[in-house]
């Protein structure tokens, strides 16, 4: 596929897969003159995680367009003279930062990549089998067993990147939000006397004093995009985040007819993508000022604040007129939400819970049985068939193992209960086995 460096892509699928625990080993000590030593295969290294990581020198997810899949290191198997096989090697995927991380089967969102350097775990690779070592008993001296490792997660992720600028600019095509966010900061959009010149977000840092914030100029909007007329409203995600929301108006006359109009479709349409937008500080903008007579300009702010409810501050992106006033007006919204912002994360810290860490599952099962059409007996329990897994079954040593763990749990009894007879088939995953009393 060929893409030009210039698209913007916001929104991806990927498949994760951690690596699998390597098998333990089933091997005995040999010496000179001890010509049946214990047991000491080594344990299975575990498989290696696989992380997301924001990255703050990416500013899209295009490079998923073209890789898609992503496999952390398996652990190697276990050895003899009880060596462990070496832990597969962690995945470090990086992503832009404000990258949104969510489960595809689930929809339950996993992470929110919202500050440089944040790291996610989004599969847990598999822990190693343990070797034989780990199975002698008294009664059993040499035991033919190892488990196997356990296999590694694997999910569909879909990321999302929603962009972190401070400010966000909306308003109908052709008003002039890309010769603002062009005059005010470092940012070099296309600008043309058309609607839809802006087809992608364009990000700017404006520099004010010693202070500096971003903003996002987004397409155009107008009436019926959240139905997907004209660009559609997808790209009000990238404003979800901002402090701020400047809205901007053209009171030229030459274009729009009524402003106030636009205010209310455009807030609507807004509303229609997310009422949480409208709960945002908003500033509203009238601009090309320069293209009315000045002694008019006064009245028809006026008659626009009061068709609106709103201050609305007078500005042209040609000639800088007002700029300044916006400026001050946008940065002390950001300075206030900032600190507002922090406080809340300080409160939310206290509750945040620390990371699950990877635990040796008891063997505790609840058993249950059920009988299949071909009349077998199929003996199943939240987890067994994935601990069953982990056992090679061509292992007799094994076998005994899985029967006896199952005991513990209460497997005879279950069965009897279930009406079990002498000689019926009795299946725990891939394992099968005659009932004897
Ligand atoms: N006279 C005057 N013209 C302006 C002003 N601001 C923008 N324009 C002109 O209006 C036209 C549209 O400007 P853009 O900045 O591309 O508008 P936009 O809102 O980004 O448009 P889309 O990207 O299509 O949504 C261009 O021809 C600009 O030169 C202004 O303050 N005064
Ligand atoms: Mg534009």
């Amino acid at each position: 596929m060929n893409i030009k460096k210039a698209e913007f892509v916001d929104r991806v699928r990927i498949f994760v897969k951690a690596g699998d625990g390597g098998s333990g080993c089933v091997s005995f000590r040999r010496e000179k003159y001890v010509p049946k030593g214990g047991p000491d295969g080594g344990d299975g290294g575990d498989g290696g995680f696989v992380f997301l990581r924001a990255n703050p020198s990416l500013s899209t997810l295009i490079e998923f367009v073209n890789k898609r899949k992503f496999f952390a290191e398996n652990g190697k198997h276990g050895m003899g003279k009880k060596m462990k096989g070496r832990n597969g090697r962690d995945l470090y995927i990086d992503v832009p930062v404000g990258t949104v991380v969510r489960d595809v089967t689930t929809g339950e969102i996993i992470a929110d990549l919202d500050e440089p350097g944040k790291v996610v775990c989004v599969a847990r690779g598999g822990k190693g089998g343990r070797g034989n070592a780990h199975f002698s008993t008294s009664t059993r001296q040499v035991p033919l067993i190892a488990e196997r490792g356990e296999k590694g997660e694997a999910r569909w992720l879909e990321l999302e990147l929603k962009i972190l600028a401070d400010v966000g600019l909306v308003g109908y095509p052709n008003v002039g939000k890309s010769s603002l966010i062009a005059r005010i900061s470092n940012a070099k959009p296309k600008i043309a006397n058309y609607p839809f010149t802006t087809l992608v977000p364009n990000l700017g840092v404006v520099k004010y004093g010693d202070f500096s914030f971003v903003v996002a100029d987004i397409p155009g909007l107008i009436e019926g995009a959240s139905k997907g007329v004209g660009l559609g409203n997808v790209f009000l995600r990238h404003v979800e985040r901002c402090f701020v929301i400047v809205h901007m108006l053209d009171v030229s006359g030459f274009e729009r007819e009524d402003p106030a109009r636009d205010y209310f479709i455009i807030r609507e349409e807004m509303e229609r993508y997310s009422p949480f937008l409208l709960k945002k500080p908003e500033i509203v903008v009238a601009n090309k000022i320069d293209l009315l007579d000045k002694e008019k300009l006064p009245q028809k702010i006026k008659e626009l604040e009061s068709a609106i409810g709103k201050e609305v501050i007078p500005i042209s992106a040609v000639t800088g007129e007002g700029v300044n006033l916006l400026l001050d007006r946008v940065a002390s919204i950001i300075q206030k939400e900032k600190i507002e912002k922090e406080e809340r994360k300080e409160k939310e810290h206290v509750i945040r819970k620390p990371a699950p860490v990877w635990r040796r599952l008891p063997e505790r099962f609840q058993i249950e049985v059920v009988k299949e059409k071909d009349g077998c007996w199929i003996v199943d329990g939240e987890g067994l068939r994935v601990w069953v897994e982990r056992f090679d079954l061509n292992q007799r040593d094994a076998r005994l193992q899985i029967l006896q763990v199952l005991e513990k749990n209460g497997l005879e009894r279950k069965l009897k209960e279930a009406g079990v007879k002498e000689g019926d088939v009795v299946r725990i995953g891939n394992f099968e086995f005659e009932y004897k009393e």
